[in-house]
């Protein structure tokens, strides 16, 4: 993740990614209930990355996908992104680290 509200994502793949999509759950708190800490979620929100030089996006074609998103206040994040290569493989994962953006 990069200041000014940029989502960047490295991704890897061995053929062609053919989208890179972003899901965006914003966290309004974390409770501890019992033994567990609980996050609840606002709101959640999708965006899709570009790897073409804009729209936040730094460079064409590094394989770095990013995208610069409106702020709606100041909010924590958690980030899970979809890449999908060209053959239609997904992959899932998850952003070890919160987001803020403000
Ligand atoms: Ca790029």
């Amino acid at each position: 993740m990069s200041p000014a509200n940029v989502v960047e994502v490295n991704v890897y793949d061995g053929s062609k990614i053919h989208s890179v999509l972003a899901k965006l759950s914003s966290i309004k708190g974390i409770n501890k209930i019992k033994d567990n800490y609980v996050k609840e979620i606002s709101s959640t929100f999708e965006i899709e990355l570009n790897n073409d030089g804009k729209d936040g996006d730094v460079a064409k074609g590094d394989f770095i996908f990013s995208k610069k998103i409106e702020s709606k206040g100041f909010y924590l994040y958690e980030i899970e992104v979809t890449a999908t290569d060209d053959f239609g493989n997904k992959t899932i994962f998850k952003a070890p680290n919160y987001f803020l953006v403000f």
